[in-house]
C-alpha cells in the first residue's frame, strides 16, 4: 500500500508534509479530506478532527510533527535531519519554535486575516505580545544562509516555508504592523519557491483555494 496523506492543499501543515515527501521522492497519494462540520466523518480517522494525517500499511497517523518524523524514520533515502544528534535536535527545536511560538499564535489572526471573520482588539493585542516573543525567540534559531538552519535544506525548511508568509500576512494586514520585519522572510520565500516540490505545492494550494470557496459559497 502506497503511504496516503490524507487534508487538503491549502493547509499549511498538509503542504509541510507535502514539501517533505516530494523533497525525499517518497511515492505517496493524496486523499482530499475537508474539516469543520462538513465533514463530521473526519474524527473517525483523526481524533481531534484536524488535517493532515498519514494513512500507513499500518494505521493512520495524525500530527504532523508525528508524521514527519515517521516519513524520515521509514524513508531513510534523501535525509531531512542532520545524522548528528545535537544538530538534528536543534533542527527539531527551530521546528517547534515556528509552529509553537509562531504559527499557533498567528493562526488566532487567521479568521480575520483570511476568512472574513472579526478579531477581537483584546485577542489582537494578546496576540501582539505573545507574537512578538516568538519572533525573538525564532530569531535567535535561525541561520537564512541560504536555509532556515543553515546551508543545508532540512525539515526545518518544509516547516518554515509554509509557516511563515502566513504568519508575516495575518500579522501585517490584522495588526497593522510587521513584528517579522527584521528576518529575511521575502527574500528566502523567493529562493523557496525556485525548488519544485513548492512550485507544486503552490499550484495545488492555488487550485484547492477556488475549489474551497465554491464549496463554501451559499447556494
Ligand atoms: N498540530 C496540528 C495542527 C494541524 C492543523 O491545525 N490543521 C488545521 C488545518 S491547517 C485543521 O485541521 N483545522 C481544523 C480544526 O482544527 O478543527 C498538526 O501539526 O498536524
Amino acid at each position: 500500500m502506497t503511504l496516503k496523506l490524507c487534508g487538503f492543499a491549502v493547509s499549511n501543515y498538509y503542504n509541510k508534509l507535502k514539501i517533505q515527501l516530494l523533497e525525499k521522492g517518497v511515492a505517496f497519494e493524496e486523499e482530499l479530506v475537508w474539516v469543520g462540520p462538513s465533514n463530521p466523518a473526519v474524527y473517525e480517522r483523526s481524533p481531534m478532527g484536524k488535517v493532515p494525517f498519514l494513512e500507513t500499511p499500518q494505521g493512520i497517523i495524525s500530527e504532523s510533527a508525528v508524521c514527519a518524523e515517521y516519513i524520515e524514520d521509514t524513508y531513510p533515502d534523501h535525509p531531512l535531519l542532520p545524522k548528528d544528534h545535537f544538530l538534528a535536535a536543534k533542527n527539531r527545536e527551530l521546528i517547534q519554535y515556528l509552529e509553537l511560538h509562531i504559527e499557533l499564535v498567528a493562526r488566532e489572526l487567521y479568521p480575520q486575516a483570511f476568512f472574513g471573520g472579526q478579531v477581537s482588539d483584546g485577542t489582537k493585542e494578546r496576540v501582539r505580545k505573545s507574537l512578538a516573543k516568538g519572533v525573538a525567540g525564532l530569531s535567535k534559531l535561525v541561520k537564512f544562509s541560504p536555509y532556515i538552519a543553515g546551508d543545508q535544506f532540512t525539515l526545518a525548511d518544509c516547516s518554515a516555508i509554509v509557516h511563515l508568509p502566513i504568519a508575516v500576512m495575518a500579522c501585517k494586514s490584522v495588526l497593522g504592523e510587521d513584528l517579522f520585519a527584521a528576518l529575511p522572510i521575502k527574500e528566502y520565500g523567493k529562493q523557496m519557491a525556485e525548488r519544485a516540490s513548492v512550485q507544486k505545492v503552490n499550484a495545488d494550494r492555488k487550485v484547492n483555494a477556488e475549489l474551497m470557496a465554491s464549496k463554501n459559497k451559499p447556494a
